[in-house]
């Protein structure tokens, strides 16, 4: 039989699907959903320090080829996945989840860091450098200046498993620069990509979601290349102790190979289950292992990062 389990920071996990934060993951009951379906792990909703309502319905659409939303951030604040966490600690020890948080400021984001490290948190942390729809707030990680004052900062004090949740770069001039960065700090991965933010989808003369007049994260098909770019790209350039996060337009098996071959260590559903519910990662994970059994592989490790180029 082959095998989809997976390691991410040193910790195993018996399968390399799980959610992309903001899907299935705003509350305890939806956590639950995913924790109890064959995932290997959840990531909960981005977390502030204290709750957000997010911006004005409809903020979220799914359209043919994939998603729009601009949902701004509603959550329930740290300590509500924060107890949920240390509470499955208890219930469920022998596995591991991840916390996804960012503060509304470099402050609030290091006070947020400080109370999980002073926590007794054992998963891990990704830290979202790449909220497309908070009105007046640009995305961290397209600021290096900035980007880079937060991880140095941030390294100061924390010393449990860190990641980081990227957008998507569309230069390689920017893949370089931002890999420069991140290889000076022990982060643990990183995770490409969030939403192509800030696309338009019009429905005969009207955008589909209210907020900023219809701007929003584009999921879904319409971002696969962009994100198996973003995964070799990363794959290619940063230090081997930092793995890589694969999400952006896993709609079948076959979508998640190319995410393992471009480099991916774990690979993240959105759009897919916001669609098709829990049931995907079942569906995905058998996709992807009838594949490898024709190909012969019988682990991830086969065919992770082996991506083949055309040579002369
Ligand atoms: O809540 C959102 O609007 C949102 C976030 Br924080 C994010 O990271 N990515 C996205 O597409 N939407």
């Amino acid at each position: 039989m082959v095998s989809t389990k997976t390691s991410l920071a040193g910790l195993e996990f018996d399968n390399c699907f799980m959610n992309a934060a903001g899907v299935w993951c705003m509350t305890k009951e939806e956590l639950d959903g995913v924790k109890n379906s064959a995932a290997g792990t959840f990531v909960t909703k981005t977390a502030t320090l204290e709750e957000r309502a997010g911006n004005p319905e409809p903020r979220y659409q799914n359209v043919p080829l994939g998603s729009i939303n601009s949902m701004g951030l509603p959550n329930q604040g740290l300590n509500y996945y924060l107890n949920y966490l240390l509470d499955l600690q208890q219930t469920d020890s022998e596995r591991t989840f991840v916390l996804s948080v960012v503060g509304m400021s470099p402050e609030e984001t290091h006070t947020i860091l400080k109370t999980i490290q002073d926590s007794d948190f054992r998963g891990l942390t990704e830290l979202n450098l790449s909220c497309p729809n908070v009105p007046g707030k640009p995305q961290i990680a397209y600021d290096f200046e900035m980007t880079e004052r937060i991880l140095r900062d941030v390294f100061v004090y924390f010393t449990k498993p860190l990641g980081i949740k990227l957008p998507p770069y569309f230069d390689m001039v920017h893949f370089d620069q931002a890999a420069a960065i991140f290889n000076q700090f022990p982060l643990k991965f990183v995770n490409c990509v969030n939403s192509i933010g800030n696309g338009l989808y019009i429905e005969d003369e009207t955008v589909v979601i209210k907020p900023k007049n219809g701007f929003g994260g584009i999921g879904g098909q319409y971002i696969k290349p962009t994100a198996l770019a973003n995964v070799h790209a990363f794959y290619q350039r940063l230090n081997p102790s930092i793995q890589i996060v694969g999400t952006g337009g896993v709609l079948t098996g076959r979508d998640a190979f190319e995410h393992i071959l471009c480099g991916a260590s774990m690979v993240q559903l959105g759009t897919t289950l916001q669609k098709e519910g829990l049931y995907a990662f079942e569906r995905i994970t058998q996709e992807l292992q009838s594949i490898m059994e024709e190909k012969g592989y019988g682990s991830l490790e086969d065919f992770r990062g082996k991506l083949q180029y055309i040579s002369e």
